[in-house]
C-alpha cells in the first residue's frame, strides 16, 4: 500500500454505500462539511482517510473514491453497540453536553472504545508515510492521538474536537477521565470550537494530571527531555460557503422557496428550525415557547407558521427514542389546539432532505430558530446566514452554541428562559427590514470571511508551526 503524507482519521468515511436495484454496490461522497474542508488538502498531497463505512461486519479493502484513498475500519455489530452507540453517544456525548441527558457509564463500553480506538490508530499508522501528518477528528477517537504517537513518534498529530468540552466539575465524573486526557495529549495541536472549551480542557489537564500549563501550551513530561509541548486552543469551524451561495442564487431553488411559502398558505412570517433530532438542540424549548405564544394569542396561525425539520438521528439510543416521543406529543397537542383547515401551527418533518431543499427552506424562512442547550458550533446558523444574499431574515441564536461567539448580531437567547425566548421570537417576527439588513450584513461578512477553508488552513498552519519547532 502506498504511504500517505496526510491522513485523516474520523469515525466515518466521507462516503455512503449505495446498492442499486440490481444489487450493484457503489460509493457516493457524503456532502458533509469535513470532506469539503479537507478536499483541497487531500488533493494537494498524497492523502488517505481512515474511517468506518457505516455498516457493521463489513470487510472492505482500501479503495479510491473521488481521488481520495479510503481505508475502511471494520466494526462488529457488538462494537457498533458498545463503542459507537454506547460509549461515544451515550457516555461522552451527554457528558460533554453538560449532562442534558444522563451519561451512562459501563465498563464494557469503555473496553470496546479502547479496542476500537486502537484499531483506528493502527490503520492510521499503516497508512502514513515517514514524517507524515495525521489529523484525528472528534470525540469517538480521543485515544487515537496517544496511540499513534506511541507507535510512530515521527508523525505530526493534530486532533480537532467538534463538540463542547465540559467544565471540570462535570468532566470529573468520567471514570476514565485521566486516560482520555492522556489520549488527547498525544497530539501536537488540539483544536476546540470555543476558547471556553480549550480553557476547560486545560483546567482538567492541570488539575488531574498536574502538568504545567502556560496560556495555550501544555508541557507533557517525557523521559530524558524537557517535555513535549502541546498546543490546545480554539479554531472555530465553519461551512463551505460556495455551494450555499450558488444554490441560493439558482432560479429553481428560489422558485421552490416561493412554492414552499405558497404551500404553507402564504403566512406573513415563516419560522424555521433545522436540527438532527437531538436533545442538545433545544427543540422542545423552542416548541414550548412558540406554543405558549399561540395559546396567549400573541401569535396566530393565520399569520405565522413554524416549520421544524428534525432529521432522524441515533434512533437506537434510548434517550433519542424518548425525545422523539416527547417532541411528537408536543407538536400534536399544539397542532390539535391551533390548526385550522387552511393553516398549520407547526409543520413537523422527521425526515432528511437534499441540500437544495434545505436552501429553499432557508430562503423561505423569515426567522431561523437555533435554540441549542449546548452545541459545539452549530453549522445550521452559518448556513442560514450564508444563503441570505438579500440581507433579510433574522437569526435567533442560543448563547450556548459555539456560533454565538462569532455571530454577535444575531438575536441572542438563553433557551432555558422560556419567557425570554418568547420575547425574542416576537422581536424577530416584528423586526423592521432596515434592522434585519443591518444585522444580516454583519453576520454575512463574518461567515463569508471565516469559511471552512480558512478554518482548515489555520489549524494546519498551527500544526506545521509546532512540528517545525520540534527538536
Ligand atoms: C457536530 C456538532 C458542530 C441536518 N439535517 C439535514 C441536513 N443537516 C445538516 C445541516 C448541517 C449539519 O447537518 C448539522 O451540523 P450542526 O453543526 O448543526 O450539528 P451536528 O450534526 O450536531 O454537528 C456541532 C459540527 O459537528 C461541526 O463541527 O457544529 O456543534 O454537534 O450542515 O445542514 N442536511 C441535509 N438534509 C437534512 O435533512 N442535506
Amino acid at each position: 500500500m502506498p504511504s500517505a503524507e496526510f491522513v485523516v482519521v474520523a469515525n466515518r468515511l466521507p462516503v455512503d454505500r449505495v446498492v442499486s436495484a440490481e444489487g450493484e454496490e457503489s460509493w457516493r461522497t457524503s456532502p458533509g462539511g469535513l470532506v469539503a474542508a479537507l478536499e483541497p488538502v487531500m488533493h494537494g498531497v498524497e492523502g488517505a482517510w481512515v474511517g468506518w463505512a457505516g455498516q457493521a461486519d463489513l470487510d472492505l479493502a482500501p479503495f479510491e473514491a473521488d481521488g481520495i484513498r479510503l481505508v475502511p475500519v471494520r466494526l462488529s455489530a457488538l462494537e457498533v453497540e458498545e463503542y459507537y452507540e454506547g460509549f461515544s453517544n451515550d457516555t461522552i456525548w451527554p457528558l460533554y453536553h453538560d449532562v442534558i441527558s444522563s451519561p451512562q457509564y459501563h465498563r464494557e463500553w469503555w473496553d470496546a472504545y479502547v479496542r476500537v480506538n486502537r484499531r483506528f490508530a493502527e490503520a492510521a499508522v499503516d497508512a502514513v508515510a515517514d514524517g507524515g501528518t495525521v489529523w484525528v477528528h472528534d470525540y469517538q477517537l480521543q485515544l487515537v492521538p496517544q496511540m499513534v504517537r506511541e507507535l510512530r513518534p515521527d508523525v505530526t498529530i493534530g486532533y480537532f474536537h467538534h463538540i463542547p468540552f465540559p467544565a471540570h466539575g462535570l468532566y470529573a465524573q468520567l471514570p476514565w477521565r485521566d486516560q482520555v486526557l492522556r489520549g488527547l495529549l498525544g497530539a501536537d495541536v488540539i483544536g476546540f470550537q470555543r476558547a471556553q472549551d480549550a480553557t476547560y480542557f486545560l483546567t482538567a489537564v492541570r488539575r488531574r494530571l498536574r502538568y504545567e500549563v502556560r496560556a495555550t501550551v501544555v508541557t507533557v513530561p517525557e523521559d530524558g527531555t524537557a517535555g513535549r509541548r502541546v498546543v490546545a486552543r480554539a479554531f472555530p469551524i465553519s461551512i463551505n460557503t460556495q455551494p450555499y451561495l450558488e444554490l441560493a442564487a439558482r432560479p429553481d431553488v428560489r422558485a421552490r422557496a416561493a412554492e414552499i411559502r405558497e404551500g404553507l398558505g402564504n403566512p406573513r412570517k415563516i419560522l424555521l428550525g433545522v436540527d438532527r433530532l437531538d436533545y442538545t438542540k433545544g427543540i422542545r424549548h423552542r416548541i414550548k415557547a412558540y406554543g405558549e405564544l399561540l395559546d396567549q394569542g400573541r401569535l396566530s396561525v393565520e399569520d405565522v407558521t413554524f416549520v421544524q425539520v428534525a432529521s432522524p438521528s441515533r434512533e437506537r439510543v434510548d434517550a433519542y427514542v424518548h425525545l422523539r416521543d416527547e417532541i411528537e406529543l408536543a407538536v400534536a397537542r399544539i397542532n390539535g389546539n391551533h390548526d385550522t383547515m387552511d393553516h398549520t401551527a407547526i409543520r413537523y418533518l422527521h425526515q432528511g432532505f437534499p441540500r437544495e431543499e434545505m436552501v429553499a427552506l432557508y430562503l423561505a424562512a423569515d426567522v431561523m430558530l437555533v435554540t441549542a442547550l449546548r452545541d459545539g458550533m452549530n453549522l445550521v446558523a452559518k448556513e442560514y446566514v450564508a444563503t441570505r444574499d438579500d440581507n433579510r431574515g433574522v437569526l435567533v441564536l442560543s448563547e450556548f452554541t459555539g456560533a454565538a461567539d462569532e455571530l454577535r448580531q444575531a438575536v441572542r437567547v438563553n433557551p432555558h428562559d422560556i419567557e425570554g425566548l418568547k420575547e425574542s421570537i416576537l422581536v424577530a417576527v416584528n423586526m423592521p427590514p432596515a434592522e434585519q439588513g443591518r444585522r444580516m450584513r454583519s453576520l454575512r461578512k463574518r461567515v463569508l470571511e471565516h469559511d471552512v477553508d480558512a478554518w482548515s488552513r489555520s489549524f494546519l498552519a498551527a500544526l506545521r508551526q509546532v512540528s517545525a519547532a520540534r527538536p
